[in-house]
């Protein structure tokens, strides 16, 4: 059976997940439903990046001990995902033993190809970013250009790894390999960077002691990026042998943000160790509001639990992933969110599912009969999902719905109901295998609303019972969300 093993980043405790989060792991679950849905044995992992030195100023901000800390916020990721339908199949924590084993046999692989040494390193470090900086990337006043924060200056002897030996075997896999790098843009800027020159970098912390600590060397930890990329190949069960029958990732989704550790380190860390790099890379662009980043550390984060809760996580889901290109920047809107939620879902889907259910029931005394095939060719719509094109994926299916709400307005079934029984049926039956067909290609998008539509028609009867699809927002009552299989 063909496997699909696709991955979210793992994302910083340090606060609650906001909708940057939730855009990255919902496109990861579409990605993940869609493989499921062809029959694939899909492995979707997502998890926390809990060895960082944000979480430590968070949990003395919060008066908490380090481990009531990382468990109290790591439910809380885990449940938001879960409570949002996320079908992830594994939850990585970085503190756990299997994931420090997995970390430990990396480095015991990369040492071997005597990829590790030890040296001094004197730079500007943002702890926002867990990245040294260079000094001409600095804003004036030494600040972080992503954070907009002091840097700290830091001088110790660390363990450093050897990026510089795999500065030309990167540049010819990526050439030999032009899928991996996801999309084209992406690939350039890093082509860009790795022309530049690599540098050597440090892989380990000795002024940190939260962290795995370095194997046989009680004063360091491992850097936090060296042990969070490693996530990956925890999910998948390295070391046991058995992760091969899941290694190579086949696509990690990630934000534009953390390319440079995606496609530089990680693939590097990869081939030193021996092992197979992931299939694919895939950078989106951030979302702001007002034009600034959403991010914990800027303090505008939309949450996306309280967003979603007056309209729904499908209704989200869709906004999301139909309104902008996968790869490109957005601008979030509430406006544009509830229009959106008003004239595609509620107007053009719900209605329409609606008003084919009501003349079922009125015309054909809720019975549906035999199904004629479905009609539509779906070609571009599996190219679309091919190239994660989201938002073009959804347009074809949008098509469809408004073809079916114009076929109906064309052959009035409210007339043939008056004069021509024979028509009237097959019309009718013709909007349901329309509309089956619908369902089963919006189903990795908006999980609840296709089961919700399959129900309706389900077993050869109109189920009514099973309700309005998108109901007005004012109506709905907020409570948990929840979502179809
Ligand atoms: O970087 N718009 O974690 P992180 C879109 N722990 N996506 C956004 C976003 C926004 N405004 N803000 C965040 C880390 N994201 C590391 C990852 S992986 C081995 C380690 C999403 O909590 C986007 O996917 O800072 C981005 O790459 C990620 O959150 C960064 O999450």
């Amino acid at each position: 059976m063909a496997k699909f093993f696709v991955t979210t980043p793992i994302y910083y405790i340090n606060d609650k997940p906001h909708i940057g989060h939730a855009y990255s792991t919902f496109a990861a679950d579409v990605v993940a439903r869609y493989h499921r849905q062809k029959g694939e044995e899909v492995l979707f992992s997502a998890g926390v990046d809990e060895n960082s030195q944000k979480t430590v100023q968070a949990a003395e901000a919060a008066g908490k001990s380090l481990a009531d800390y990382t468990k109290d916020m790591s439910d809380i990721w885990e449940s938001t995902w879960r409570r949002a339908g996320v079908s992830n199949d594994a939850f990585i924590r970085t503190t756990t033993p299997e994931h420090k084993a997995a970390v430990y046999e990396l480095i015991k692989r990369v040492r071997a190809k005597d990829d590790i040494y030890k040296g001094t390193y004197e730079g500007y470090y943002c702890v926002g970013c867990e990245e040294f900086k260079k000094e001409d990337e600095l804003l004036e006043g030494k600040l972080c250009p992503i954070h907009k924060k002091p840097v700290d200056l830091i001088k110790e002897d660390n363990y450093f790894f050897k990026l510089s030996k795999y500065q030309q075997p990167l540049l010819d896999y990526i050439k030999e390999h032009p899928e991996f790098i996801q999309p084209e843009s992406r690939r350039n800027e890093v082509v860009a960077f790795i022309e530049r020159g690599l540098h050597d970098f440090s892989v380990s912390r000795s002024t940190q002691k939260w962290g795995i600590p370095w194997p046989d060397d009680k004063d360091q930890v491992v850097y936090v990026w060296f042990d969070a990329l490693v996530n990956y190949l925890t999910a998948a069960g390295f070391p046991k042998a058995s992760f091969a029958e899941k290694w190579p990732a086949d696509l990690h989704i990630v934000g534009k943000d953390i390319i440079k550790f995606h496609c530089i380190y990680w693939p590097a860390m990869l081939m030193s160790a021996g092992l197979p790099l992931p299939r694919q890379v895939f950078a989106h662009g951030f979302f702001t509001i007002d034009g600034q980043k959403i991010s914990k550390s800027l303090g505008n984060a939309i949450d996306p639990v309280e967003l979603a809760g007056n309209f729904g996580i499908d209704a989200l889901r869709y906004y999301l992933l139909s309104e902008f290109a996968f790869g490109a920047d957005g601008e979030f809107s509430r406006t544009r969110f509830e229009t959106i939620y008003n004239s595609d879902l509620a107007n053009d889907l719900g209605n329409l599912v609606q008003r084919v259910a009501v003349m079922i029931t009125r015309y054909l005394d809720g019975t549906i009969g035999e199904l004629p095939p479905h009609s539509h060719d779906i070609t571009p719509y599996e190219e679309a999902m091919a190239e994660l094109r989201f938002d073009r994926a959804l347009g074809e299916v949008w098509l469809l719905i408004r073809g079916l709400n114009q076929y109906l307005e064309e052959e009035k079934p409210w007339q043939l109901a008056k004069n021509d029984t024979t028509q009237l049926a097959e019309v009718l039956h013709h909007a349901v295998s329309d509309l089956v067909q619908i369902a089963t290609l919006l189903m990795p998008f908006v999980p609840g609303t296709a089961k919700k539509i399959a129900d309706t028609f389900a077993a050869g009867r109109v189920h009514a019972e099973v309700g309005l699809l998108f109901p007005k927002p004012e109506t709905i009552e907020k409570t948990e969300f929840t979502i179809g299989a």
